[in-house]
């Protein structure tokens, strides 16, 4: 409705201008240059240049709604995971700008991240000792306050070795990596719960919990599942790996989890698949993965009553892996905090809805989405009604806990949901976004509305996730809506055999099956799986560090601080340290003399308290290279273990003497 009333201004636009793309099409002027009107209203120039390039009402429309002039600044704000890139993308929207990435996981070396600083934040990752170069970033998670999103710290998780990064919001850097003592991998995370009490990470594929080794064969009994509740301490900013825990499951591939929010608050739910418990095999004559696994009807959604267990933790009845707290799988179900529910055919999503009354849930190869209602899960339960799977884990019947099953198209992966009561489902195998109504539970809604399927519009090509406008909260957005696809194929000029990925804008500020595509975006660094988008006023960023020698890592002043007039070199034996201050357009001293062999630890201070005066500090051979903001300190240490000349300088372009901003770090070889 709102969207033909602004095509209609469009068009009379276009008419008052004297010049409908019509009669354009057929006098277009080749390369009319750009003019402005000096009026305000769209010139004949514009129309021309529209009828050049062959632009139809629904281009322009959409130009119209993503273009941003200079200097005005995007209403939302997207967190994408990186994908393999294991960064961290921010982007605006309506513009699909990027505007930031953060190091998380992997080194950054605009930011330095890795490269003199972040070393202590990225040890956190190791795994086994073992320093890991990349991550394969899934699911970010901003954190919420009574179920919205507060813009203070974001979350994501590593599939690839099983970690969750902190982020803070800001200054938008990493602060906290941490890797999960019993599991090798996850996919259920970041997901926090309402008031960021937990983040939870899911596992994926089932191993013996603790990385301890056992053969394939007894994959029935020493393999195992799970979830961890990593606790978040708002104060701090950080995870408390003592107070958090994690509880065992069945040896079911644990796939995407979601926190309950208002009606379901205190619950999770997690989907598996694999319940079949395939090992694979087929070079010893076992079905492979994808059919052993895809054999039964139904998978499970776990269903964990996350107060008990929160309960039992405190209470000292969990047991210790790795040093680590894990509930067993016997007592989570002596204990009642563990149900099954059957969900069709390899579920993949599980999205719970605004009011938190219905989870969705849905099956890869089913062309459903299913409906769980917390409500009969609850009486259910309450009723102690249920059968029990190998491991005599309760098994709520489907037709108990179900509400609804939609048939939406093929390939139903991820669920949003908007203002209006309506939910978005990404359809991987139709290439399409479905738009459904959620029936009629909702306060707004006529209780008689079925749940019912109302439009799809193609996306190209193979969407994963999507993310609507705060779709995941208690509040929904609506407006916007964003198609993250896998498959690039003609969109884009071709850039040889390894394609971008694809976000595509959607306009769902609409009715019924009237979604619009507005805006293609390439993104080359690695294949993002979520993404969350907030209104970008709830962020308040700082615009630069609160005092002169801030350490971002501690975010507090740093004791080594340098004052200017306080520069200096100070040896003790071997040990070299090194006092700066850099400002336009110097750095203070501009000579360090010093011996190979040499320990140093060098501190450097950027002065400058003037918004967007960052200096960048670059020693060449070292692998060192940094990026001072306004007021921030910055402490690195290396070894010089060779011996030269080497121009330390400014890598940022600061000034008109930015390329004057340089030292020599003089290594004299050892006696
Ligand atoms: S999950 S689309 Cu992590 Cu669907 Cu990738
Ligand atoms: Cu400082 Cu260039």
């Amino acid at each position: 409705m709102k969207r033909n009333m602004f095509f209609l201004v469009i068009l009379s636009f276009l008419l008052v201008a004297g010049c409908s793309l019509a009669t354009q099409e057929q006098a277009a002027p080749t390369k009319a240059p750009v003019q402005s009107d000096g009026g305000g209203g769209l010139s004949s120039d514009a129309s021309a240049i529209a009828a050049e390039r062959g632009l139809s009402p629904d281009d322009i429309n959409a130009a119209l709604k993503t273009y941003m002039p200079t200097g005005v600044h995007d209403d939302y704000m997207i967190f994408s995971s990186g994908g393999h890139s294991g960064q961290v993308l921010v982007i605006g929207v309506p513009s699909m700008r990027i505007l930031k990435v953060i190091g998380v996981f992997t080194p950054e070396p605009w930011q330095g991240w890795g490269y003199g600083v972040g070393h202590e934040i990225l040890d956190g990752g190791k795994v086994n000792g073992n320093d890991i170069h990349w991550a394969d970033t899934h699911h970010p998670a901003l954190s919420e306050t009574a179920g919205e999103y507060d813009g203070e710290w974001l979350f994501i998780n590593d599939k690839s070795m099983a970690r969750i990064a902190v982020i803070d919001l800001r200054d938008f850097e990493t602060k906290q990596i941490v890797k999960n003592p019993i599991a090798m991998n996850d996919h259920g995370g970041a997901f926090v719960t309402p008031n960021t009490e937990y983040i939870i990470e899911g596992g994926q594929y089932s191993a013996p919990l603790g990385g301890e080794y056992a053969p394939i064969e007894e994959y029935n009994d020493q393999y195992r599942g799970s979830v961890t509740l990593w606790k978040f301490n708002r104060d701090t900013g950080r995870i408390e790996m003592e107070n958090s825990f994690a509880i065992e499951l069945p040896p079911y591939w644990q796939d995407l989890c979601d926190a309950g929010k208002l009606a379901s608050e205190g619950w999770i739910f997690c989907n598996s698949f694999n319940t079949e418990r395939a090992t694979g095999g087929i070079e010893k004559g076992n079905p492979p993965f994808e059919a052993g696994a895809s054999q039964a009807d139904t998978d499970y959604m776990h269903i964990i009553d996350l107060v008990k267990a929160e309960e039992l933790f405190k209470a000292g009845k969990a047991d210790v892996i790795n040093d680590f707290s894990v509930i067993s799988m016997q007592t989570a179900i002596d204990e009642g905090l563990l149900y099954l529910a059957p969900e069709p055919k390899s579920p993949h999503g599980v999205d719970v809805t605004p009011d938190g009354e219905f989870m969705v849930v849905s099956g890869k190869l089913d062309p459903h989405v299913t409906i769980y209602s917390i409500e009969k899960i609850k009486a259910t339960i309450d009723a102690g009604k249920w059968e029990t799977d190998d491991y005599g884990i309760p098994v709520l019947a489907l037709d108990d806990v179900k509400e609804a099953q939609v048939e939406l198209g093929l390939g139903p992966l991820h669920t949003q949901f908007d203002d209006q009561g309506y939910a978005y489902t990404s359809l991987f195998l139709d290439s399409m976004v479905a738009r459904w109504a959620l029936g009629g539970n909702f306060a707004d809604k006529n209780p008689d509305e079925p749940w019912t399927l109302v439009g799809k519009t193609s996306v190209h090509y193979n969407i994963g996730h999507l993310m609507a406008a705060e779709g995941d909260t208690t509040s929904p957005d609506g407006k916007y809506l964003v198609a993250m696809n896998k498959w690039a194929l003609d969109r884009f000029a071709n850039v040889g055999p390894l394609l971008p990925q694809n976000f595509q804008l959607l306009d769902i500020d609409n009715e019924g099956d009237s979604m619009k595509l507005i805006y293609d975006m390439p993104l080359p660094l690695g294949e993002p799986h979520y993404a969350q988008m907030i209104k970008a006023d709830k962020l308040s960023p700082w615009e630069i560090y609160p005092e002169v020698g801030w350490d971002s890592g501690k975010q507090e002043v740093s004791p080594n601080a340098v004052a200017p007039g306080e520069e200096k070199v100070v040896r003790d034996g071997k040990n070299v340290e090194v006092f700066m201050t850099a400002i336009r357009s110097h750095f203070t001293p501009e000579h360090v003399e010093i011996e190979q062999g040499d320990h140093v630890t060098w501190h450097i201070t950027n002065i400058e308290r003037a918004y967007d005066a960052t200096h960048g500090f670059a020693i060449p051979g070292y692998d060192i290279n940094l990026s001072l903001e306004a007021n921030e300190h910055i402490t690195f240490e290396f070894d010089a273990t060779a011996p030269g000349v080497f121009s330390y300088y400014c890598t940022e372009f600061c000034s008109a003497l930015h390329l004057e901003m340089k030292g020599y770090l003089l290594v004299k070889p050892a006696e």
